[in-house]
Parts: C-alpha cells; sequence; structure tokens
C-alpha cells in the first residue's frame, strides 16, 4: 500500500467541484486516509514549488494556490501515487486526455484543479510538509477485501 498527497486547488473550490473530485478518487477505491483544509502561504508553496521557484510564472502560480483555501487529501492504496497521477492526467488541461480528471474539469495549464505527488520521495516528503502524523488515519483493512484479490495488497 502507498500513500500520496492530492491538494484541491483554489481553483476547484472556486468552481464548487471539491465534491466531483473527492467523488472520482473515492470511486476509484483509492482510502482516504486524511484530509483538512488549509491556507497555502509563501513559505509552504516556495518548498511544495522549489523546483519552479524560478520560473516566470511562479509569482501567478503562487497567487492562484493562495487564492482560497485548499483541500488536501492522503489517499491510499495500492500503487496510489502512480493510479492517481494516472487518473489526474496531463499537466495543461488543454492537452490532458478526456477522462483524467485535469481532461474533464479544466481548461488551464495553471489552474488544473489538482495537484498529486509524482514520485514516492515525492509523496514521503509532502505528506510530511501538510500533515501532521496524527493527521493521517490508520484504516486497518477497511474495504480491502472488496478493493483487491487476497495477493494484491
Ligand atoms: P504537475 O502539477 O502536473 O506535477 P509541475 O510541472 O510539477 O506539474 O508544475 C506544478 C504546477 O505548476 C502545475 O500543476 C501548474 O499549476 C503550474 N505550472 C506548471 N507549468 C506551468 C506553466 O508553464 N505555466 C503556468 N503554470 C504552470
Ligand atoms: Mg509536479
Amino acid at each position: 500500500m502507498e500513500r500520496t498527497l492530492v491538494l484541491l486547488k483554489p481553483s476547484t473550490i472556486q468552481r464548487q467541484l471539491c465534491g466531483e473530485i473527492i467523488s472520482r478518487f473515492e470511486k476509484k477505491g483509492l482510502r482516504i486516509a486524511g484530509m483538512k483544509m488549509m491556507q497555502l502561504d509563501d513559505k509552504i508553496l516556495e518548498a511544495h514549488y522549489a523546483h519552479l521557484v524560478g520560473k516566470p510564472f511562479f509569482p501567478a502560480l503562487k497567487a492562484s494556490m493562495m487564492k482560497t483555501p485548499v483541500v488536501a487529501m492522503c489517499l491510499e492504496g495500492v500503487d496510489a501515487i502512480a493510479v492517481v497521477r494516472f487518473i489526474t492526467g496531463y499537466t495543461n488541461g488543454r492537452k490532458a486526455d478526456p477522462g483524467t480528471i485535469r481532461g474533464d474539469y479544466c481548461m488551464s495549464n495553471q489552474q488544473n484543479i489538482v495537484h498529486a505527488s509524482d514520485s514516492p520521495e515525492a509523496a514521503e516528503a509532502e505528506l510530511a510538509r501538510f500533515f501532521k502524523p496524527e493527521e493521517i488515519y490508520n484504516l486497518g483493512d477497511l474495504n480491502l477485501d472488496r478493493l483487491y484479490a487476497i495477493d494484491e495488497n
């Protein structure tokens, strides 16, 4: 089992799509091990988007990520990091495949509905950045018998 960080970005909050997006992850079979709203600030965004700090669009990206609170989620499942990236789709909503979240819900390269961790290392660092350990819950064997074959998890 893996855990990964998803953020419902301000574009999702502004467009009142939180329920629909959370529902897509839930219906897929990912389990919600943690979830909260939080207002992001310069400090957390400069760490979270450290790979983009020098880009010309960074100030606009940061402003867009602080426009409203975000919903931070810890999703878990077998291969959850890759599965969540796959169903999130390509960064630019205009190029993302139909059927992916970005492909179905946005037209923007920046206001693209969700963030999803892109590797096991990123997931670990990002979950530690956005959640205290006690905010991530141990769901035990909840639903595992329905979600997976016996030898899969
Ligand atoms: P990802 O979210 O698909 O992992 P990254 O390259 O890590 O994509 O970029 C992080 C976020 O920065 C994107 O989701 C998007 O909001 C924003 N972003 C990336 N590239 C651009 C760009 O060229 N223009 C504007 N915003 C961008
Ligand atoms: Mg990324």
